[in-house]
């Protein structure tokens, strides 16, 4: 990982600009329209992650800046390990994390599928929030995963992207307007408290944010859908009354 010594800015302005279709589904290990993003596990680790290393479109760079402020974490000491409770409303999927794939399509140029192992060989996040549901509890967690925005910049979404759906196994749904889904501590995530994420509690990947309550966090996400309009479908609490937006 020789990128490490670099920043994420420094990296920028030695790449150029925009690659070109062509170039990004190289750099990603792609031939063709293929949608699968390396079968082999060992393929180039610094091939698949270049891409994540190209901005994203102004107008949708435009659109995130304004949620970019990070809300401030805590210590590794504040966990509450036992607070978390299990919420779930429909029944508990078995997901084999070995043959799951990730599906990212909808309004964007590179659609994927992505295994566990790529999803794994992209930069980890880690943070210790708070998780709020509205039935009345809060616990202090940690979760390990993937910055959704790292995968925006893979899959690259159109610049008319306005809000992104979650599919979930149990048939739970949810969208998020693309700020929110692109702010820096928005992640799909793979740990839970430093540990491999329970099945119980959404594994191989949900949602986390400290920016929205408990039921805007899908467990068993097994596709991200970028699209430019809300769908009449906007939730799997939302369309029972609750609120959509849900910030905290
Ligand atoms: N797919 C799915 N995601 C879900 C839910 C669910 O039932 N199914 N429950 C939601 C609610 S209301 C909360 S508070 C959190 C609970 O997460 P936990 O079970 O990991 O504590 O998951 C949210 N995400
Ligand atoms: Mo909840």
């Amino acid at each position: 990982m020789q990128f490490n010594k670099y920043s994420e800015r420094d990296l920028q302005s030695y790449l150029p600009r925009r690659f070109s279709r062509r170039q990004l589904l190289k750099f990603a290990g792609l031939s063709g329209a293929g949608l699968a993003l390396g079968s082999c596990g060992t393929s180039l680790y610094a091939e698949k992650v270049r891409p994540i290393f190209e901005p994203l479109n102004q107008s949708i760079e435009e659109l995130i800046l304004q949620a970019k402020t990070p809300v401030p974490e805590f210590p590794i000491s504040a966990i509450e390990p036992n607070a978390l409770l299990v919420n779930s409303f429909n029944f508990t999927p078995e997901i084999d994390p070995n043959s799951f794939k990730l599906v990212i399509d909808g309004a964007v140029n590179n659609p994927m599928q992505l295994s566990m192992s790529d999803v794994r060989s992209l930069p980890l996040t880690s943070m210790v929030i708070r998780h709020v549901c509205v039935e009345g509890w809060a616990a202090i967690v940690q979760w390990g995963g993937v910055r959704l925005y790292d995968l925006a910049k893979l899959v690259q979404p159109k610049a008319e992207a306005r809000y992104v759906y979650f599919e979930s196994a149990d048939e739970y749904y949810e969208s998020w307007d693309i700020a929110s889904a692109l702010h820096p501590q928005t992640l799909l995530a793979y740990q839970k408290n430093g540990q491999t994420l329970p099945l119980e509690n959404g594994a191989p990947l949900r949602l986390a944010a400290p920016i929205k309550l408990g039921y805007k966090q899908s467990k068993w996400v097994t596709r991200v859908t970028f699209t430019n309009e809300l769908l009449q479908r906007k939730g799997y609490w939302v369309d029972d009354g609750y609120e959509w937006f849900a910030g905290l």
